[in-house]
């Protein structure tokens, strides 16, 4: 199989990490986002959408972070996507919950408007109100996370075992160490962020984006 990714992206990590972390092979085709390869035709014929990651299987093509990872997992019969129909109804719910309403005002509210220019909206007016839309929003759903969804006892999301939600929901929340976030306030959060942190594959998954990072500290963002 083959993924069509960038490592600075965010829904490219998740499965690289849930690949590396559950021994699934898959061959890489990097996508040069910054130098606009994924709007040239050759892309575009492979994905309309002009995003990554886009999923190979032989002649069968896939988009979408989400249902790449439900197609990985079922295709290797990973205990990270449960055949039980409660549980596995507890994963989409918590995968649907970051994707829909967590990332929308975390990742492209606070994170990107003030990262990628591509981006950054076309007033100072605009950008001002969208980021401290996306603040707002985002401390919301953080406090949710903390208080309801991840709670004092539970090492993942759906409970004792990691799940896709965990591989999912964990990059779209450390993808705010971009900007300098701190989630203090949020100590289940914290704990659940430094636990995915020790995960094996991390470290080289992750060494793009956190490059990128080092680039850009000391930018005085707005942050959490
Ligand atoms: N809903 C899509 C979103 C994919 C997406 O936003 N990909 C970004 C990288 S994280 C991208 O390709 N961006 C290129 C661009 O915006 O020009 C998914 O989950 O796969």
């Amino acid at each position: 199989m083959l993924l069509y990714y960038h490592p600075a992206s965010t829904t490219c990590r998740m499965i690289m990490m849930f690949a590396a972390e559950q021994g699934i092979d898959l061959d890489y085709k990097l996508v040069d986002l910054f130098t606009g390869e994924h709007f040239k035709p050759d892309f575009a014929a492979i994905n309309p959408n002009c995003l990554v990651p886009v999923l190979e299987d032989g002649n069968f093509r896939l988009t979408e972070s989400a249902a790449i990872l439900r197609y990985l997992a079922d295709k290797t019969h990973s205990a990270a996507y449960p055949n039980d129909l409660k549980q596995r109804a507890r994963v989409n719910e918590m995968m649907d919950w970051f994707n829909a309403n967590f990332y929308r005002d975390f990742g492209y509210g606070l994170v990107y408007s003030q990262t990628f220019p591509q981006h950054k909206r076309p007033s100072e007016e605009i950008q001002a109100g969208t980021v401290a839309w996306g603040k707002q929003k985002a401390q919301g759903w953080l406090k949710i996370l903390d208080e309801h969804l991840l709670g004092p006892n539970k090492p993942f999301v759906c409970g004792e075992n990691i799940t896709l939600a965990d591989y999912l929901g964990v990059e779209m929340v450390a993808v705010g160490d971009l900007i300098g976030c701190r989630y203090s306030e949020y100590p289940n959060v914290e704990r659940w962020l430094k636990r995915m942190k020790s995960l094996k594959s991390w470290p080289k998954v992750h060494e793009a984006i956190d490059g990128f990072a080092a680039s850009i500290k000391g930018t005085p963002f707005v942050t959490i």
